[in-house]
């Protein structure tokens, strides 16, 4: 099967050209100056199909470097499946993600790996591959660590928030990290401190502050701060490679910044919520509310300037990509196990579906530039996780994980309610009762996704099946200075 993309304008990492796209099969075979003979007088009634993309760019498939499909958390699980989490990140041009296999206290490092092999395999819409949570680190789990590459997981994941459930002291952090050194892993680290957290919680359940407004107070930024900043000095001890996820705090930024002045290997991802939400608009909203946009870290506060200021890191490189965290609970029987206690809330927010979008909406606005869109998106997340060259890049021999996305499009964002304010129905595919992204206007529209060669959304309709997705092993950071 062989299909021609022609006339759009192919966006990379580095700039934008009018490009036809030749696809063989899963890959792409060649990119070529519009009209090209080359490879013959006439390439588009040689192919078996043609894809017409006049007027519309051309871009990497998206690579969301953070999910937690089917995460058990806080008495729950996310919302949504493999299969229905994959389906709507394919609605929204991302055509890969990166999930995190969880170990859970007590279990061996490598049975959790397989249980979520189990919980993947066949289900995927996309291609998918895997983080390893390490929740007990223990001298068995070390010793696991060092097979994880061969499993084709070259990334593991620790929290400094969460006690009793996925915590690792500092001692725990060190070894893990001297580890990481040793192997090349990449260290993901949830940088919050949890146990000053918890103190605080208590202080403020005790005083009555229930609502999910105080999740945002109790997760003050001093502690993503201290916590950031004591993970960039026991990966500068050790040597380690250091990723610190769903960075929201403009002070945690900082500290990232001054380590990679200072030369240091340490990278951030922040995600939306944190660049468009706030503590005040969205975990303040009346009621229960709020509770939607209970996710760790939490929002922060508009009135203090961290959303501009993640605008502008992201500009400067100060932080490398935009992933989701994408970990979705309803409202109705998961949310709202936190009425009256926002400690018992789950955690996370639905996103996968709206990242390409809500990030080429910085583009409209002028936060971002086109090919730095391209760039957070999808091939620094292929770069940085160790699937550059096969995925983020539209060049011969790469896999063709391709977007048509049309500029001159529209997305309304959001879950759509009547006016008794009933929802009307989806219009997202994410596997929830609400959106957290109700009433967002994209000047922008995800017209055809391409995975691997197949594609699998065209003229607002899904065309893949079950399954589609495969396991992508992975190699070592390709982003390392
Ligand atoms: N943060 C979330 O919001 N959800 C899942 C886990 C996490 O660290
Ligand atoms: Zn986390
Ligand atoms: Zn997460």
């Amino acid at each position: 099967m062989k299909t021609l993309i022609r006339n759009g304008t192919v966006v990379s990492a580095t700039g934008s050209s009018l490009a036809d796209v030749l696809i063989d099969g899963e890959t792409i075979a060649a990119v070529l100056a519009p009209g090209s003979t080359l490879l013959g007088l006439d390439l588009a009634a040689s192919v078996d199909r043609v894809i017409d993309a006049i007027g519309k760019y051309v871009i990497p498939g998206g690579i969301d470097a953070h999910t937690h499909m089917q995460l058990p958390f806080g008495g729950t699980a996310a919302s949504d499946t493999f299969e229905t989490g994959t389906r709507a990140a394919a609605w929204g041009g991302t055509t890969t993600i990166i999930d995190f296999a969880v170990q859970s206290y007590g279990q061996r490092v490598f049975d959790g790996l397989a249980a979520w092999h189990e919980k993947a395999a066949g289900n995927c819409a996309i291609d998918y591959a895997f983080h390893q949570i390490i929740g007990d680190l223990n001298a068995d789990s070390l010793q696991a660590m060092d097979g994880l590459l061969a499993e084709g997981v070259s990334s593991f994941k620790l929290f400094m928030a969460y006690p009793g459930v996925f915590y690792s002291d500092d001692a725990q952090i060190l070894k893990a990290m001297q580890k990481s050194a040793e192997t090349g892993l990449m260290t993901m680290m949830h940088a919050e401190n949890g146990p000053a957290i918890d103190v605080l919680v208590g202080q403020l359940l005790a005083e009555g502050k229930t609502a999910p407004y105080y999740h945002g107070i109790a997760r003050a930024w001093q502690l993503e701060e201290e916590a950031t900043h004591r993970a960039i000095m026991l990966a500068n001890l050790t040597g380690a490679p250091l990723y610190v996820v769903h960075v929201s705090a403009k002070q945690a930024v900082a500290q990232l910044a001054a380590a990679r002045d200072n030369g240091q290997n340490v990278f951030g991802e922040t995600c939306p919520q944190y660049l468009y939400l706030s503590l005040e608009e969205n975990l303040g909203a009346p009621g229960f509310e709020g509770a939607k946009w209970v996710c760790s870290t939490p929002l922060r506060s508009r009135a203090e300037g961290h959303q501009d200021h993640l605008w502008q890191s992201l500009r400067t490189n100060d932080l490398q990509l935009v992933s989701t965290d994408h970990c979705p609970f309803c409202m109705k029987g998961q949310k709202d196990l936190g009425v009256g206690d926002f400690s018992r809330i789950p955690n996370g927010i639905g996103s996968v579906e709206h990242r390409l979008d809500l990030l080429y909406q910085g583009v409209v606005t002028g936060r971002i530039s086109l090919e730095r869109w391209v760039e957070i998106t999808s091939t620094t997340p292929a770069r940085m996780f160790g699937l550059y060259g096969k995925k983020g890049v539209i060049q011969p021999g790469a896999d063709a994980d391709i977007v048509v996305y049309d500029p001159n499009g529209h997305t309304s964002i959001g879950y759509g309610t009547d006016e008794n304010g009933e929802p009307t129905g989806r219009s997202h595919h994410m596997n929830m009762d609400h959106s957290a992204w109700e009433g967002y206007e994209i000047d922008g529209h995800v017209d055809i996704v391409l995975s691997r060669g197949k594609v699998v959304i065209a003229e607002n309709s899904y065309l893949g099946a079950r399954g589609d997705g495969r396991f992508v092993k992975r190699g070592l950071s390709q982003y390392l200075i």
